[in-house]
């Protein structure tokens, strides 16, 4: 039947800050992951569907990997783990620029013999070429991995070569999603991502790394083409909500401001944008808080 048409699920892995939203935005040529310079941006795990006439590529990009240091750490990585189930392949992502760690080392061990993984040398354009052929040596000398190819995900270089690798380890069959489909979120999850991106960007020191948004009003009007979004930030310290807020309102002023063009885009209508700021004690340690806020740590150890 499928003779010729592939369709299978590659999870983006990698550490904290490789590149892997970048790449899987690359990838799939729209905005599936939000991004920012910080590690632990991405929380959840995210589709991303590349869709082309001979396959349907399903990227799960997946937070980094790091130690859980609380609550929400214990979440992302066992969201990882999610992403890493029954996948075709793996797409191992490594900043070039730090260059391989031991965790990397780890995870090859950990994977190398159940799934094929392609590495992607990420941020080439950042590095000389000595760092990339170092990185390329040690790679070479490791054990079962599929492939490795040096790219840069930020200028979209190589990606060519690095997506025939991932092809080549999918199976024949039918596309799992609509072929027009190129992610599985919802606008009203886009819309939080969006916001918190742009606290990522703006906020300095830990204030960013606390910061959860909650949605009250998603509300596309039937009359015009205007949307209307309400939204709380949440921030873990009373502490934190005078610097969210800022100096008469600046902060919270740009956080809007910046969120919103965003919005506009994602959602083709004008935006009238609301932002609140609350103050939810500790909630990156609180279970009942968390699930609020889309990180149901129960359900996802669960299933
Ligand atoms: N120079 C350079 N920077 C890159 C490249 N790819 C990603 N970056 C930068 O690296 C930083 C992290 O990128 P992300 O895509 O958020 O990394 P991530 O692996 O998804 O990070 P987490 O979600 O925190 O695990 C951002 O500042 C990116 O702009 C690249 O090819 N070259
Ligand atoms: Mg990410």
């Amino acid at each position: 039947m499928y003779e010729n048409f592939k369709s299978g699920f590659i999870c983006v892995a990698g550490l904290a800050n490789a590149g892997k939203s970048t790449l899987t935005n690359a990838l799939v040529g729209e905005k599936v992951s939000i991004v920012s310079w910080r590690p632990q941006t991405t929380r959840n795990k995210l589709l991303g569907i590349i869709n082309k006439d001979d396959y349907q590529m399903v990227l799960i990009d997946t937070p980094g990997i790091h130690k859980a240091r609380n609550h929400l750490g214990e979440y992302m990585m066992q969201a990882v783990e999610k992403g890493l189930k029954d996948v075709d392949g793996v797409l191992y992502v490594i900043d070039g620029a730090k260059g391989l760690q031991k965790e990397d080392y780890e995870f090859f061990e950990k994977n190398a013999k159940s799934v094929p993984i392609i590495v992607a040398l990420n941020k080439e354009d950042a590095i000389t070429k000595e760092t990339v052929f170092a990185s390329l040596e040690k790679l070479s000398g490791i054990e079962g991995l599929q492939a490795v190819v040096p790219i840069s995900a930020k200028r979209a270089e190589n990606l060519e070569p690095l997506l025939d690798e991932l092809v080549a380890v999918l199976p024949y069959g039918m596309p799992m999603y609509p072929t027009d489909m190129f992610t599985d979120s919802t606008m009203r999850f886009q819309a939080t991502e969006i916001i918190r991106e742009k606290a990522l960007y703006l906020l300095d020191k830990e204030v960013p790394y606390g910061i959860g948004v909650y949605i009250n009003k998603f509300e596309e009007r039937e009359d015009k083409p205007i949307c209307e979004i309400d939204a709380d930030i949440i921030v873990e310290k009373q502490s934190h909500k005078a610097i969210v807020i800022g100096k008469g309102g600046e902060m919270l002023k740009q956080i809007a401001t910046k969120a919103r063009k965003d919005l506009e885009e994602m959602i083709g209508t004008q935006v009238f944008l609301t932002l609140y700021v609350r103050v939810k004690n500790e909630w990156r340690n609180n279970d009942v808080l968390m699930k609020e806020l889309g990180y149901d740590l129960k359900a996802l150890k669960k299933d």
